[in-house]
């Protein structure tokens, strides 16, 4: 897990940390228990999170000229979104369905670090290491791989999956993945490719003893574009199974909004305007969010941990990625009461408004 603020753009200047929480029980055997938080950066290096937020929100606004009036503000350096701004379609990805990113972000971390001084990751020759992927990025989804190697998915977002092994992960904002891997000898690149942006950050996994050159910074490799995981190949272990029974509550939720303006909402409401969904304690809750823009959300619950699809053995998360033209449903029985957001974990689509509340009611 990890924590983080919902206030303002906090989050895009890495006010966050990692939680971990071992289990009693917890059956998995490894020999190194790394913590790899991905983030994308821009403060002090290019516009400042708010500056950011200020040119997106100006743009289609202003004097309508070419559709790009309100961009000759202060701060934002210009008209060709080099300065913090990607917007107009200019990230795309085949994986996220289209539009990939709104920020243009010159700098990608692993663990707080640009590749220029990336991290090592030391395993003990022939030992096992346990990775636990945050995606703690603002507006990047990570394509994930180690060179060399095949990776074993153990858990999404906390909760254990019958293990399987993949090339490559692509890891939404807000999403965590645990998974095992037993390096061979030697140096491997443990790449964060910046999906749909074309830059990366990047690790070093190193084998203790082992004097094998580290690999170059830039690496990219082959297993990025191998057999990447897709929600459909998550299955719960029974353990954490939520079974299937009719839902109390049934509502569909739009993912509404636009580039241009610069609008993200639920059902065509900004926080707080959509009206709350009342929940009663015990009640098995099931949302519907139908993506109706031409950009990817991950979509977040507070509170709970759901279970995506309708299939028992569905996996347990409480972070969806949502693709354009998609409808993803999710499922959760009500067992925590209060007043729990579910929002988009894209910071600048939070901020925008992209937030509603689940309110339990007597
Ligand atoms: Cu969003």
């Amino acid at each position: 897990y990890w924590f983080h603020p919902h206030m303002g753009l906090q989050l895009d200047r890495a006010l966050y940390a990692p939680l971990v929480i071992d289990e009693r029980d917890e059956p998995g055997a490894y020999d190194v228990d790394q913590v790899v938080v991905l983030d994308d950066w821009l403060d002090g290096i290019g516009t400042t999170p708010e500056q950011t937020f200020d040119g997106l929100t100006s743009m289609g606004m202003g004097d309508g000229s070419g559709g790009m009036g309100g961009m000759d503000h202060g701060g934002m350096g210009g008209m060709d979104g080099s300065a913090g701004m990607g917007g107009m379609g200019m990230f795309r990805s085949d994986l996220l369905g289209g539009d990939a990113g709104d920020v243009d972000y010159p700098m990608h971390l692993i663990n707080g670090r640009p590749s220029s001084d990336r991290p090592t990751i030391e395993v003990p020759a022939g030992g096992r290491a346990r990775l636990r992927f945050v995606n703690a990025g603002s507006d990047t989804a990570y394509r994930v791989a180690l060179g060399g190697h095949r990776m074993t998915v153990t858990h999404s977002d906390g909760f254990p999956v019958e293990p399987v092994e993949v090339d490559a992960l692509l890891i939404g904002m807000g999403e965590r993945y645990d998974v095992l891997v037993t390096p061979a000898d030697g140096a491997w690149p443990l790449v964060a490719l910046a999906e749909g942006k074309d830059l990366t950050a990047t690790a070093v996994v190193r084998t203790a003893g082992s004097t094998a050159a580290a690999p170059p910074a830039d690496a990219r490799p082959a297993e990025l574009d191998g057999r990447l995981l897709a929600y459909a190949d998550l299955r719960a272990t029974d353990a954490v199974r939520l079974d299937t029974r009719d839902a109390d509550v049934s509502e569909k939720i739009e993912l509404s909004g636009s580039m241009m303006p610069y609008s993200w909402a639920f059902d065509g409401a900004a926080f707080p305007d959509r009206p709350p969904i009342p929940i009663r304690q015990g009640q098995r809750v099931r949302l519907a969010f139908e993506n109706t823009t031409s950009m990817w959300h991950p979509i977040h619950l507070h509170g709970h941990t759901f279970r995506v699809g309708a299939d028992a053995a569905g996996p347990r998360k409480d972070t969806v990625n949502v693709l354009p033209g998609e409808t993803v449903t999710v499922e959760f029985d009500a067992d925590n009461p209060g007043q729990w957001m579910t929002h988009c974990h894209n910071t600048y689509h939070l901020e925008r408004g992209m937030a509603m509340v689940m309110s339990y009611v007597p």
